[in-house]
C-alpha cells in the first residue's frame, strides 16, 4: 500500500441523527438491525470505480476538471495507484462492496493479449484488496461501448469480427468476476442500438443479441459461475434507441430468446426515469415478474434529460422501493451501486466523500422508513382488502379455472352479480406513507 492518497478523511463514523459532522454518517450505521437483519446486510452498498476513480469531470462542452494523481498517464504503474485509493475509498467509507469494468482498471494495452494481461495482473492485486479490507466485489462487467470498435453495436454489430472482440471482453470479465468471488456479472448495452432504421436489420440485431447472451450463460455454467447475470435496461444515451430499453422490454427479450430464469435485472433510478417511468414501477414490475436483481441507485436532474449520475439524496425517492424490496423478502446477490459521481466543480477530495456519506444515508433513511411502513401493515392491508374479492366467490372460481366466459356471462344475465363502486382511496394512502417520511 502506498502513501494514503486521502489524508484528510478520516475512517467515517456513525454519528447519529443530530451529528453536524459533515464526515459522519446521520443514519447509516452498519450494525443496525433492521427486520433481523444487519442494514449493510439490506442495502449491500457498492461504490463505482469508474464514476468514483475514472471520471475527471469532462462533459461534452468541456475538458478535464478533476485531476487525480493517478490520472498522470495510461501505464499499469497508474493502474496500481488508482486500485490503491480505491481500496483507501472503501475501507474509509465502510463500503461492503464495489463494482468495475474491465476498461476502469486497467490500460487497454496496445494488443488483445497486452489487454488480458493487465488485468490478470490488475485482478490478483484487487484480490489482495478483497482480503486485506474485506470489501467484496458486487459486480464486474466489460466496457463494450467506449472503443470505437463498438461505434455501431458491440453484440449487435453488422460485423460479426466486433461480435467476437465482445465474447473477448465479456469471457475475460466473467472470469475474472468469478474469481475475484464476484456475485453478479451486469450487461450494460451502451451501443446495443441503433441510430438510425434506416441502416438497421432490427431482427438480425435482436437475434445477434440473443445469440450472445445465449454464449454468456453458457460460459457462466461452464466455468461454475454461482452468481446472477444481469442485464441493466436503458432506453436511450449513447443511442438512439437501446434495445433494452425497460424492464418489461427486457423481460420479453429474455421469453423470446429462451433465456429467462438466467438474467435478471439491473435496475438504475436515472434510466427508469429516462424511460418515463418511475423507479419504483421498474422495481415493482421487476419483482412482480422474478426479475428483481440489483440497483444503481444513482438519480438523474428532473430539468435534466440526460444519465447525470447524481448521488441519491432524498430518502422519500427510495422508501417506497425498499419497502418493496423488504415486502419482496430482500435483495439475495444484488446490492445498491452508486453509478453516480461527483459535479464537474466538485474538485475536491473531500466531495468524492460527502457524494458517498450523503448516498449512504440516504438509502439507511429510506431503509428504517420501509421497516416502520412493513411494521405498521396498513399499507399491505389497504392493498389486500381491495383484492379481497379474489378470495371467495367468483374470484376465487375465475382464478381456480371453474367458469367459462358462458358461465360468468350466464352470471351477469341472471342479475346475480352486482358490482359496487369502491373507493381508491390514493389521497388516504398517499397520507399514510407522509406520516412515514
Ligand atoms: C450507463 C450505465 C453504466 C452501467 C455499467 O448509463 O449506467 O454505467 O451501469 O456499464
Ligand atoms: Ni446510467
Ligand atoms: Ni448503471
Amino acid at each position: 500500500m502506498s502513501a494514503p492518497f486521502f489524508p484528510q478523511i478520516p475512517t467515517i463514523p456513525f454519528a447519529g441523527p443530530d451529528s453536524r459532522d459533515p464526515l459522519a454518517f446521520r443514519y447509516y450505521d452498519a450494525d443496525r438491525m433492521v427486520m433481523g437483519k444487519r442494514m449493510a446486510d439490506h442495502l449491500r452498498i457498492a461504490i463505482c470505480y469508474w464514476h468514483s476513480f475514472c471520471y475527471g469531470g469532462a462533459d461534452p462542452f468541456g475538458q478535464q476538471t478533476i485531476h487525480w494523481p493517478w490520472m498522470a498517464g495510461h501505464s499499469i504503474e497508474m493502474a496500481d495507484m488508482k486500485l490503491d485509493a480505491a481500496f483507501e475509498a472503501f475501507e474509509k467509507l465502510g463500503a461492503p462492496f464495489f463494482c468495475f469494468h474491465d476498461v476502469d482498471a486497467v490500460p487497454a494495452g496496445n494488443s488483445a493479449r497486452e489487454f488480458a494481461e493487465n488485468l490478470n495482473h490488475i485482478a490478483e492485486r484487487m484480490a489482495a484488496g478483497i482480503e486485506r479490507t474485506g470489501c467484496r466485489l458486487l459486480w464486474g462487467t466489460a466496457n463494450l461501448f467506449s472503443h470505437p470498435r463498438y461505434m455501431a453495436g458491440a453484440a449487435t454489430n453488422p460485423d460479426p469480427e466486433v461480435f467476437a472482440w465482445a465474447a473477448f471482453q465479456v469471457r475475460n470479465m466473467l472470469d475474472v468476476t468469478h474469481r475475484l468471488g464476484g456475485e453478479n456479472y451486469v450487461l450494460w448495452g451502451g451501443r446495443e442500438g441503433y441510430e438510425t432504421l434506416l441502416n438497421t436489420d432490427l431482427k438480425r440485431e435482436s437475434d445477434q443479441l440473443g445469440r450472445f447472451l445465449s454464449l454468456v450463460v453458457e460460459h457462466k455454467q461452464k466455468i461454475g459461475f454461482k452468481g446472477t447475470l444481469l442485464i441493466e435496461p436503458k432506453p436511450c444515451e449513447p443511442t438512439k434507441h437501446q434495445y433494452d430499453r425497460d424492464a418489461a422490454t427486457v423481460h420479453a427479450f429474455l421469453q423470446r430468446h429462451g433465456l429467462e430464469g438466467e438474467i435478471k435485472l439491473n435496475l438504475e433510478v436515472n434510466h427508469a426515469t429516462l424511460a418515463g417511468h418511475d423507479f419504483e414501477h421498474e422495481v415493482a414490475y421487476a419483482i412482480a415478474n422474478g426479475l428483481l436483481g440489483s440497483f444503481d441507485a444513482n438519480r438523474g436532474d428532473p430539468r435534466l434529460g440526460w444519465d447525470t449520475d447524481q448521488f441519491p439524496n432524498d430518502h422519500r425517492d427510495m422508501a417506497m422501493v425498499l419497502y418493496r424490496v423488504l415486502q419482496a423478502g430482500g435483495l439475495t446477490t444484488g446490492g445498491f451501486n452508486f453509478d453516480a459521481h461527483i459535479r464537474r466543480q466538485s474538485i475536491d477530495a473531500a466531495d468524492l466523500f460527502h457524494g458517498h456519506i450523503g448516498g449512504m444515508d440516504t438509502l439507511a433513511r429510506g431503509l428504517l422508513a420501509a421497516e416502520a411502513m412493513i411494521a405498521d401493515g396498513q399499507l399491505a392491508k389497504a392493498v389486500d382488502d381491495r383484492y379481497a374479492g379474489w378470495q371467495c366467490g367468483v374470484g376465487a372460481n375465475v382464478l381456480d379455472r371453474n367458469e367459462s366466459l358462458e358461465s360468468l356471462a350466464d352470471k351477469v344475465a341472471q342479475g346475480s352479480v352486482d358490482p359496487q363502486p369502491r373507493s381508491g382511496r390514493q389521497e388516504a394512502l398517499e397520507n399514510l406513507v407522509n406520516r412515514f417520511l
